[in-house]
């Protein structure tokens, strides 16, 4: 069990922000990841439908042989992270609680701003898991449905980024929030504009580098690491789109060749659904 791989599902190609730091923390790991492009992006559609493509995307990693499950997608893990623990023999890991708890460390006036796509933020997940954690938390959640796509058409260096920053940023204006959680795969990308619209005194948190440091701790509770030195070369992504582009963006993103790249059709992955 333990050589086996980890699963990860994502939306797209966002996930690749979690699986690169899972691949620096955990570099014996092997990965197996499917990214759903053909289906993108979850962040607008109602969640019961995110709900039946998650639980595809899991059973069809499953069928693959994963030893852990990780949602590396925010909108996903909102969906279906409590059925998927629920259906699954294997751990099942989002994306949400490890960024939650950081997030309540970090903060000294308990003032913490959330962000993600329109599914993410109207399940209001963050601020309920927030506020198990700390009572008195003050929670603001902010929708920033632009950012995505700004990422995807990779103009998150332009100054039109900027200006779309500004603006959808714009509900934290007077807030005292000491941390905000980057509650979305693609925002990490958007990391050094926002902390320049908010200045050096905001912290951010990537619940991305929080999963890595969750998936380590799970691996080791279970004594399920991968005990095969520097193994992790047979990473394999598979995809619902183009294989070809998601390579390309997989390969620029990860400064790596060491995986493969398969195209899977939606119609094979529809197979794995209720
Ligand atoms: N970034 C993302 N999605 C894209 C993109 C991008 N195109 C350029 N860059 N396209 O997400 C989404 C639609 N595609 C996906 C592949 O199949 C066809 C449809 C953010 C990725 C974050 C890891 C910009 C870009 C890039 C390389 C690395 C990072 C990045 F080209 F943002
Ligand atoms: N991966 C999604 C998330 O983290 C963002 C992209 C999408 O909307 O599909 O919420």
């Amino acid at each position: 069990m333990k050589n086996q791989p980890i699963g990860f599902l994502d939306s797209g190609v966002g996930g690749l922000t979690v699986i690169k730091e899972v691949m620096k923390l955990l570099p014996n790991e092997e990965i197996y990841y499917i990214g759903d492009s053909a289906r993108n992006p979850y962040g607008p559609r109602p969640l019961s439908e995110v709900l039946d493509f998650t639980i595809q995307l899991a059973n069809f990693l499953v069928s693959k042989g994963i030893k852990a499950l990780v949602i590396a997608c925010n909108t996903a893990t909102v969906a279906a992270l409590e059925v998927l623990q629920e259906q699954l023999e294997i751990p099942v890991i989002g994306v949400i609680e490890s960024g939650t708890k950081a997030a309540v460390t970090s903060s000294k006036n308990q003032k913490i701003g959330v962000i993600g796509t329109q599914g993410t933020i109207q399940s209001n997940e963050y601020e309920k898991q927030i506020l198990k954690l700390s009572q008195r938390a003050d929670v603001q959640s902010v929708a920033c449905p632009q950012f995505v796509s700004i990422v995807e058409k990779h103009q998150y260096e332009d100054e039109l980024a900027k200006n779309v920053v500004s603006k959808e940023l714009e509900p934290f204006l007077g807030s005292e929030m000491d941390t905000l959680v980057l509650g979305c795969t693609h925002y990490p990308l958007l990391q050094s504009i926002i902390q320049d619209f908010f200045g050096e005194d905001l912290t951010l948190i990537d619940p991305g580098v929080e999963t890595a440091i969750q998936v380590q701790a799970i691996l080791n509770q279970f004594e399920m690491q991968n005990d095969k030195i520097d193994n992790a070369k047979n990473h394999v992504f598979y995809t619902t789109g183009p294989a070809n582009k998601f390579e390309k963006i997989a390969k620029d993103w990860l400064k790596s060749t060491d995986f493969k790249v398969e195209h899977i059709p939606v119609k094979e992955i529809q197979k794995h659904g209720k």
